[in-house]
């Protein structure tokens, strides 16, 4: 059954969610919700646990929290490690990509320029360097654990394009 992920027309908190289920081979619909009036529908639907977005419908469920979500289409998908030191490790790089991805989230409240000249101060230089040791430490199979993609690299893949595109790709050299 095609799951339909309902969110804002944005990466948001969506994008990790999108990048699992691409990833995991699991056919979804969007539905963009662009006002007010259909989030709150929603809302008194009673679909949104805590009166939040993202929430995937997946086989009579309505889900929601983008990182449980994540994981349950990346387990899906087998992304999430082959034994207990794997799984522990990518969990570990997920979060971290989590923090790091944060870092570019709140261009709502603070200003555009604010949020990407503290992300460019603090959180670059804080993670970049961690992920080029972690991912040249694995050799050179582009994947930061084992040799097969996991949620943590989908969860590096975001930030980058995130970077990619609102600082440029000179930024990642
Ligand atoms: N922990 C939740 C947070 C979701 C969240 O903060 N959603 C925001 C949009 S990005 C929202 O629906 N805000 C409306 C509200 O909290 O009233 C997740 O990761 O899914």
């Amino acid at each position: 059954m095609t799951a339909v992920l309902y969110y804002f027309d944005g990466r948001g908190k969506a994008e990790i969610v999108r990048l699992a289920m691409a990833a995991a081979n699991i056919p979804f619909t969007q539905e963009f919700v662009r006002e007010k009036k259909q989030f709150e529908t929603m809302r008194a639907e009673g679909k949104l646990l805590f009166g939040q977005l993202p929430m995937v419908e997946y086989e009579g469920h309505h889900l929601v929290q983008s990182g449980s979500m994540a994981r349950f289409f990346a387990e899906q998908g087998g992304l999430i490690g082959s034994n207990e030191e794997e799984k522990l490790k990518i969990d570990i790089l997920f979060e971290g990509t989590r923090d790091f991805n944060s870092a570019f989230m709140p261009y709502g409240f603070l200003g555009f320029k604010e949020v990407l000249d503290n992300a460019k101060a603090t959180a670059m230089p804080r993670y970049l360097p961690i992920y080029n040791f972690i991912l040249s430490r694995n050799g050179s199979n582009g994947y930061m654990v084992g040799s097969k993609l996991s949620l943590a690299d989908l969860g590096l893949l975001e930030v980058v394009l995130t970077i990619e595109e609102l600082l440029g790709e000179e930024e990642l050299n």
